[in-house]
């Protein structure tokens, strides 16, 4: 009999699988890799069956002799391992991201003579019934607020962007890019107080009410399936933040992560040309106690951000802050910097990291632009948060159409840089 490989990275079999499986197995012995959980997070959706449940799935099917892990999405390792005659993929995977898989599986069958078949993919109106319905539900509150937790056992560093609207949430959602022999995408959405602010018009002075920001949450929501990360400004008073994070979390959101500023809130990156105030470390600890005493769930994190480093309070003022809040209940530690370099951040991490192995570090590396994720999640940071990239492109885009309209009076000139008007009514899906 003639060796046969094939990958599933799936939660659910339909009919689609079950015609390729039938395919496969007429041209010889079956084995099924099965993708792993780093894999499907940055290739595919998040999983929600674990590895084992997706194995035991395919292992009990009848076209199926063998099941295997494949721990990586380019196939070459385990064809190299392996050696099957043929490799059956459905027809579906020329163009796009996921032709750079086909290629890698292309070049290593070509090395030792094996042969790439690759019969039509089934995509009727079941099978996008059940592909809709994996969507949903991904994106219930109860599927979705405990995922930040999961994603952090998973992956060595969650890559979170900033998104203040639908649109800017279908772009977190959707972008996969091919990159250093795999594909990649956003892991987590962080909806920030500046970016939801400056997409109304208002500064960011918190300003903007809860209400307001449920609005954005729930638009983001309704077109996207990776969890939330909130920024909540100072949380309020603590009697409020104590209300307020049970409605975050009542709604599905992640994480809020939470400011140790008082008084009248102005932008970390504003630093000490503006009067800021921080919050003494004992107000600070009750405002995180009281938020964790609210929670009903235990997904649901408050982690606590560290302004010390932002108004010049110095390191030792970060690592005593940071020490107290995690003693307070504080699921995670911010620490934020609006330095060039990272140095003093790299610092922090190192120093935090020695007393506390497991406290999650995230970090916004907005100014110290340089690093890389995997630097920093060397150092021992687990989040990190591009905090309003998004926007900042938006803006310049967005006002130089605006002006080459008013210079050339019509809107010839500019169209070559927009969206053809073809792609924006396919880039959102009908249900
Ligand atoms: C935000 O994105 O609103 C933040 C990060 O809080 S910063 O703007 O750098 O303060
Ligand atoms: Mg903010």
């Amino acid at each position: 009999m003639k060796k046969v490989y094939t990958c599933f990275c799936t939660d659910i079999i339909h009919e689609g699988h079950r015609k390729l499986l039938q395919a496969a197995a007429e041209l010889g012995t079956v084995t099924v890799g099965v993708l792993s959980d780093p894999e499907m997070v940055r290739y595919n959706r998040f999983p929600t069956k674990s590895l084992e449940e997706r194995m035991e799935m395919i292992r009990v099917l009848p076209e199926v002799a063998g099941v295997v892990v494949q721990e990586r999405i380019m196939y070459d390792e385990i064809l190299d391992q392996l050696r099957p005659d043929y490799v059956v993929h459905g027809s579906n995977w020329a163009q796009g991201p996921e032709s750079s898989i086909r290629k890698n599986v292309l070049d290593c069958l070509a090395r030792y003579g094996g042969e790439l078949v690759e019969p039509p993919y089934t995509y009727n109106a079941e099978v996008r019934k059940i592909d809709w319905q994996m969507r949903e539900q991904l994106a219930m509150p109860e599927a979705r607020r405990g995922r930040l937790r999961r994603l952090l056992d998973i992956v060595p560093i969650v890559k979170t962007i900033e998104v203040h609207n639908g649109l800017t949430g279908l772009i977190a959602e959707k972008t996969v890019v091919e990159n250093d022999g795999g594909l990649d995408q956003f892991d987590a959405m962080w909806i920030s107080s500046l970016c939801d602010s400056t997409s109304r018009g208002k500064p960011d002075i918190e300003l903007i009410d809860l209400s307001d920001r449920i609005q954005t949450i729930n638009e983001v929501m309704d077109v996207t399936t990776k969890p939330i990360i909130l920024d909540m400004d100072t949380g309020g008073t603590a009697e409020h933040f104590a209300y307020n994070v049970r409605t975050l979390e009542r709604i599905g959101v992640s994480a809020v992560i939470v400011e140790d500023k008082t008084g009248a809130k102005r932008n970390s990156l504003f630093g000490t040309e503006v009067a800021q105030t921080q919050d003494t470390i004992e107000n600070f600890s009750e405002k995180i106690a009281a938020g964790k005493a609210a929670q009903r769930t235990e997904e649901f994190m408050i982690i606590a951000r560290i302004e010390s480093l932002i108004l010049e309070k110095g390191l030792d003022d970060a690592l005593e802050r940071a020490a107290a809040y995690v003693v307070a209940g504080a699921d995670g530690i911010m620490i934020h910097s609006r330095a060039k370099t990272p140095d003093e951040v790299i610092a922090f991490c190192d120093m935090f990291r020695a007393k506390h192995p497991n406290v999650p570090i995230v970090a916004v590396p907005s100014s110290y632009n340089t690093i890389t994720e995997a630097e920093l999640a060397a150092h021992g940071v687990r989040i990190v948060i591009y905090a309003n990239q998004l926007t900042r492109s938006a803006f310049p885009a967005m006002e130089n159409a605006a002006r080459s309209i008013l210079t050339h009076h019509r809107a010839h000139e500019i169209d070559e840089q927009l969206l053809p008007i073809k792609d924006i009514i396919r880039l959102i899906e009908v249900m």
